[in-house]
């Protein structure tokens, strides 16, 4: 198979959710010298926005999203060292969650491996992340950047709900807070009171190192 016939092919089958086929054609991709960046955003991505399409047209339901969610997971695990394995040095820590209510985390696990392929120590709460818990591992790991996503309307009045706890436990001043997720934008983020926002993850990692050598220079 050409590269443009294996990037095809892995946009229908993850829009189908065939993780078999998925993950066959990934390890084909890479052995054929395609870069995980062209997989991801130019196969991957692409096709669950599809799947997304669908889904508000009526045409998709949660079954469907959720095999092609399994789809898509199975292969950036395959992806996930390549793109992580930098060598770079530890720049900072990084305590990530989905926000509680919510348990998408495609998104907020490729947050996390670009931010581990910068150097970025990574604490990965999960999904469906409650305030205390975000409390609880700010205590224990103190890290450089609190960051949580949240990808339905409905879930993202938690970010305001989370930096309020976090004030009141008298920890705002000492994490970087940034948000992020599909529906989230800047203005929100300057709404519930975030230090940080990004569209996605590579301007995640752009801003969470911008922001920490801004704190560091006070
Ligand atoms: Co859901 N879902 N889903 N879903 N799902 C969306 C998000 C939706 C947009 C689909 C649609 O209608 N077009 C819609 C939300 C609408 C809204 O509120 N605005 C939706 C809905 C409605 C729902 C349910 C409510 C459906 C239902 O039950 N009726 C339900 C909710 C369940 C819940 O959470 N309580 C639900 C369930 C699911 C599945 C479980 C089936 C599955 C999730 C599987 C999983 O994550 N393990 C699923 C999926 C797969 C999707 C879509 C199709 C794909 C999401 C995805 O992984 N995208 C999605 C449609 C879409 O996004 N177009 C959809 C790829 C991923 C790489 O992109 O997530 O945007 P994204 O992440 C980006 C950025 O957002 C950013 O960087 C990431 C990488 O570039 N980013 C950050 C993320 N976190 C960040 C943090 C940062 C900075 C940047 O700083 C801290």
């Amino acid at each position: 198979m050409t590269p443009d016939e294996i990037l095809t092919e892995l946009y229908e089958r993850t829009m189908e959710g065939n993780a078999p086929r998925v993950l066959e054609l990934t390890k084909m991709g890479l052995e054929l010298d395609m870069t995980p960046d062209s997989i991801l955003f130019e196969a991957l991505i692409p096709s669950l926005e599809e799947v997304g399409a669908r889904f508000e047209r009526g045409d998709y339901f949660v079954p469907e999203m959720l095999i092609a969610g399994r789809a898509m997971s199975g292969a950036l695990d395959v992806l996930r060292p390549l793109l992580a394995d930098t060598g770079a040095e530890t720049v900072g820590t990084f305590l990530m969650g989905t926000v509680k209510g919510d348990v998408h985390d495609i998104g907020k696990n490729l947050v996390n491996i670009m931010l581990e392929g910068a150097g970025f120590q990574v604490i990965d709460l999960g999904v469906q992340t409650p305030p205390e818990k975000f409390i609880d591992a700010i205590k224990e790991h103190q890290p450089d950047v609190v960051g949580m996503s949240a990808f339905l309307t409905t879930t993202m009045p938690m970010f305001k709900v989370n930096i309020h706890e976090i004030t009141k436990a008298g920890m705002r001043d000492d994490v970087i807070i940034m948000v992020g997720g599909a529906p989230v934008t800047q203005e929100y983020a300057d709404v519930v009171g975030a230090d940080g926002y990004a569209a996605d993850a590579s301007t995640a990692v752009r801003k969470a190192k911008e922001l920490i050598a801004i704190k560091r220079a006070k």
